[in-house]
């Protein structure tokens, strides 16, 4: 039992509305559910290992709609103890979305999100994207047997996102604009051609991030953390996996909430400008720029959401710059073992630099959420890491290179 409320008006739709947001006021809306009719199965919860369809009483899709699935979610929460060390904090733990089958933590969203436009008896998927949601729309599309349109900033999406959109056969438009932009022509676009919008706008696609926010409790044997750090876009996900924390403690399985801190790039930073500012909204950005492609979003769709969602956990924003990005993307490389596109590496460059300042105290357990897998972006690698050396093929040179430096 759910319906959609705005959360400005309170203006309820029913589940059987095509809506994205509120038809009396353009408010965004919020899948609300009555959690006296959900009964969870503690049991499976407890024992399941944990993927997206595990909380399949606590998303919204009909019974009798098939998942739309490729096994997203389950993903590792890796201790990271080498980390931690170089940090200075005593726990860290990193929740790699990157492991996710398209390499991103978009696929839990698109699951929820091409099940509920085929339960809709939608024909068409569509959506702007800086790369990981084309890609995984793209993907969930060819799953479903519908096709699927993507709008991306021209010349600024990773190599690898781009690759997958094209190769599972999404229509993929190049726009001669930034993800802006291309949000606002999709939306039209969607609205004028009744094709299924799934932007994170789209608040059933928040639905199925949540569970992020259920598999760090559950995989902590419900212990809570003390903060959950990730890197903020059009700042769905933060919304997202605060809602899953929260529905958590709804249902009595936690009795607290982790501080929510979202970290952008320095040049591209709404969210931080207006949680500074203690506004409840952000003033949009025209050029946004980083090297964190992901991110580069002026205008984050879900900014109230957001903040709300800042405010209410006494989280916080901050902002780290291109090189604090790099070396967090190499320290989680190296120290261990984990690979991430550069954006994913925003939480970890933020934890750091917070530390380093005394904002976030040493004896904290943190979550940082990597949302995208170091594949995604080979091109940024190649330009930050030295190059292999290229040696004879005698014995001789190898050796001479092998210990070149030492
Ligand atoms: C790796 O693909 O917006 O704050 O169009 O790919 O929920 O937007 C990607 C966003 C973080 C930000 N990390 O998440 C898109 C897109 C990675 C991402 C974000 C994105 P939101």
């Amino acid at each position: 039992m759910y319906h959609l409320e705005c959360i400005e008006c309170g203006k309820r739709h029913t589940k059987a509305d095509v809506v994205y947001t509120c038809s009396k006021c353009g408010g965004l809306l919020d899948v609300i559910y009555d959690y006296s009719t959900i009964e969870l199965d503690m049991d499976k919860i407890k024992k399941q290992c944990p993927s997206v369809w595990k909380y399949r009483e606590m998303l919204p899709v009909d019974e009798n709609q098939e998942p739309i699935s490729i096994e997203e979610g389950g993903t590792p929460l890796y201790k990271c103890d080498r980390l931690a060390d170089r940090i200075g904090i005593k726990g860290l733990y990193v929740k790699h979305e990157g492991l996710n089958p398209t390499g991103s933590f978009k696929d839990r969203g698109m699951t929820v999100g091409v099940s509920k436009a085929i339960e809709l008896g939608m024909k068409t998927v569509a959506c702007a994207s800086t790369g990981n949601t084309s890609a995984s729309l793209g993907i969930y599309g060819a799953r479903a047997g519908i096709p699927a349109v993507v709008l991306l900033p021209e010349g600024k999406v990773a190599l690898g996102k781009v690759a997958q959109a094209l190769m599972h056969g999404a229509k993929v438009l190049s726009l001669r604009g930034n993800f802006d932009e291309a949000l606002v022509l999709v939306r039209q676009l969607c609205d004028e051609e009744k094709f299924y919008l799934l932007n994170s706008v789209n608040p059933y696609r928040l639905e199925g991030q949540k569970t992020i926010g259920f598999e760090i409790i559950d995989q902590l044997d419900f212990n809570v953390p003390d903060r959950v750090m990730l890197p903020v876009g059009n700042a769905g996900n933060i919304t997202a996996i605060y809602k899953g924390f929260k529905e958590f403690m709804n249902m009595r399985l936690t009795e607290k909430i982790p501080k929510m801190t979202g970290i952008q790039s320095e040049g591209a930073a709404p969210i931080v400008k207006a949680y500074q500012n203690k506004q409840n909204d952000i003033t949009p950005e025209t050029h946004p720029d980083t090297i964190a492609t992901a991110i580069r979003i002026g205008n984050p769709v879900n900014a109230k959401k957001a903040l709300k969602a800042i405010y209410e956990s006494k989280g916080l924003a901050d902002t780290v710059n291109d090189d604090e990005i790099v070396q967090a993307q190499k320290d989680l490389a190296q120290l261990e073992g984990i690979g991430v596109e550069p954006a994913s590496a925003s939480s970890v460059a933020g934890l750091k630099k917070l530390v380093d300042e005394g904002i976030i105290g040493k004896d904290e357990t943190v979550v940082c959420v990597t949302t995208g897998h170091l594949l995604k972006d080979p091109q940024e690698v190649v330009d930050m890491c030295p190059k292999p050396v290229v040696v004879d093929a005698t014995i001789e040179s190898i050796r001479k290179a092998v210990f070149e430096d030492k």
